[in-house]
């Protein structure tokens, strides 16, 4: 152990801590800024600096080891006029427009700023100019970094992609798509992470609430939403509402008061998933030859452009398969068309996910199987809807709750546990020992696959068959499954992945809670709807039955082919 005192008060840490963690274990609170816990502790932006006795120079805080006998003062005039200072130089290379800035109000650099009341910057401003792809999903307005480099080490460190680097030098020294490329040239997954782990707005997606509004004004539409399983774990976060007030109830209120006609639920076609996805994979099991193993989930974008820009000859591994929101999309613009005796080209069909990469994924030319333009036709992420609500003046809190639409709207336990790591790959299990045993398991039989570390494995055996299962969440953690798979160190049947660490709960567009992850803490109130859903198998989805019955005869048909599976290569 290590004494030493901050702010006169004794601390006695392990050896190898730093400054920051030491005076946080006595209630001291040192601002940070480009600081993220063991992903970027490069004291970058000094706004962590401190005095320590007998240095001449100020130390950052998050990076320098506590010694023995140390004194450190946090706040002394020198620290305080240092870190001051500090702010005002990034301000001065900052465009501080905050009203007009998607981060208003959830900036990291405003607070500080705020907090140390700084209330002028006596620098001249001087800001590189904002210059983008602005039709991509993900944007970098190069007049809001600030340099700290988080970005860049969380696509390198954690999702191993390497898109962001250190362009330029001197004072026009800036943070850009790597290796001078355009990022429509990278191999960037529009995961988002880049931007939930951004301080400040120099990271954001593309803004599509106004496509939204113009087709609910539009008295020619039908606008019909549908709205992603991580979304109801997390919308409440971003409008400051407690979670016993943020319920799947009260969000189809509010999604139904901004003025679409119909508030349906992904989960429905998540159940939809599991019947086609779990039926492939048996069919894939009973011919099993003629198959590269193992099968891999395929409803992230994220993952699949991963997979296919890093591994492009594993891409006729993915579930053939589309995501829960590509299948709602075809089926509001076919099933559902006839349910309403409409022309599907009426549909203007909505997505709320918790995901950057559907951005992406809506507008891929193959998405439009239902014929009728593309089958989602705007994707917005959950921080969006949270300012859609803001902006048409709707405050939650106020609306009584009322149900999802129907019959899109019916989802099951199953369904629900989509948006943590591991779900898909529950849910499709216990549809899968149904389909093979002609009777349910006990719906928490396969709870082994659950959890948050980034790579699990499990051997399940079902009707006498073997299992090896794999999950991963998080492209670092994808690539090193792949690897050991590639080089023969391990063997799996059915492989679950993830792009985002914790899974969609954890997802780029969930709203941004800066230095906290709360994946798990979303992920487990997943798992509590799941439990108190009274159906908890999607084959026993009623909407899903129906469908099946009605329109699509049964899994796997040649309509299933059609509207629901896609190719991958095309
Ligand atoms: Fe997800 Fe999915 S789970 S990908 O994380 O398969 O976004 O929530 O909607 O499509 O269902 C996201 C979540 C989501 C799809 C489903
Ligand atoms: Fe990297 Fe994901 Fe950001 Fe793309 S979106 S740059 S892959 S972190």
């Amino acid at each position: 152990m290590v004494n030493l005192t901050i702010n006169n008060k004794k601390v006695q840490v392990p050896e190898g801590t730093t400054i920051l963690t030491a005076a946080a274990t006595v209630g001291i609170k040192i601002p940070t800024l480009c600081y993220l816990k063991e992903i970027n502790e490069i004291g970058a932006c000094r706004v962590c600096c401190v005095e320590v006795e007998g240095k001449e120079t100020l130390v950052a805080s998050c990076n320098t080891k506590v010694e023995e006998g140390m004194v450190v003062y946090t706040n002394s005039r020198k620290a305080q006029y240092a870190r001051r200072m500090n702010v005002q130089f990034i301000l001065s290379q900052h465009d501080y427009r905050c009203a007009a800035c998607q981060r208003n109000g959830n900036c990291t650099l405003q607070q500080i700023a705020s907090d140390l009341n700084i209330n002028d910057v006596p620098f001249d401003q001087d800001y590189s100019p904002f210059e983008w792809q602005e039709d991509f999903p993900l944007i970098r307005d190069a007049s809001k970094c600030i340099k700290c480099m988080r970005c860049v080490q969380i696509c390198d460190k954690v999702q191993s992609l390497n898109i962001w680097d250190i362009v330029n030098t001197g004072k026009r020294t800036n943070v850009d798509v790597s290796k001078m490329r355009k990022i429509t040239d990278a191999d960037c997954a529009v995961c988002g992470q880049c931007i939930t782990h951004c301080p400040t707005g120099a990271l954001h997606e593309r803004d599509d609430i106004q496509k939204v509004m113009d087709a609910v004004h539009d008295p020619d539409k039908i606008v019909v939403v549908q709205i992603a399983p991580a979304v109801r774990a997390a919308w409440g976060e971003g409008l400051g509402l407690p979670a016993s007030m943020a319920t799947e109830k009260r969000m189809a209120a509010a999604v139904r008061a901004v003025g679409v006609d119909y508030v349906f639920d992904t989960n429905f076609s998540a159940d939809l998933t599991i019947m086609e996805e779990g039926n492939e994979f048996l069919e894939r099991m009973t011919h099993r030859d003629q198959y590269k193993w193992p099968m891999y989930t395929s409803c992230c974008p994220g993952w699949v452009r991963f997979l296919k820009s890093q591994y492009p000859e594993m891409t006729d591994q993915l579930s053939t398969a589309k995501s829960p929101q590509q299948m709602f999309g075809a089926v509001a613009k076919s099933y559902y068309a006839q349910v309403l005796d409409v022309d599907p080209s009426r549909i203007f069909s909505v997505s709320i996910m918790p995901c950057t990469a559907k951005k992406a994924e809506c507008a891929l030319p193959v998405m439009n199987d239902a014929g009728a333009g593309q089958d989602v036709d705007v994707s917005l992420t959950t921080r969006e809807l949270d300012r859609m609500l803001k902006a048409e003046l709707i405050s939650p809190a106020l609306l009584p709750e009322e149900e999802f639409d129907m019959p899109l709207g019916a989802g099951t336990g199953a369904a629900v546990i989509f948006g943590a790591t591991g779900g898909v790959m529950e849910a499709a299990l216990r549809t899968a020992y149904f389909v093979l045993n002609k009777e349910n398991p006990d719906p928490d039989a396969f709870q082994i696959v659950r959890g948050m570390e980034g790579i699990r494995e499990a051997n399940i055996e079902i009707a006498g068959i073997p299992i090896r299962a794999a999950i991963a969440s998080g492209l670092g953690n994808a690539r090193k499954l792949i690897e050991r798979i590639k080089a023969g160190e391990a063997e799996y049947d059915f492989v679950e992945i993830m792009a985002c660490p914790g899974g969609c709960a954890g997802g780029g567009g969930q709203p941004i809670t800066d230095g906290v992850e709360l994946a798990d803490v979303r992920g487990a109130r997943l798992y509590d709807l799941d439990k108190k859903n009274p159906l908890r198998f999607s084959h026993e989805n009623p909407s899903v039955i129906a469908a099946y019955k009605d329109f699509f005869e049964k899994p796997l048909s040649h309509k299933a082919h059609e509207l629901l599976h896609t190719d991958h290569d095309a």
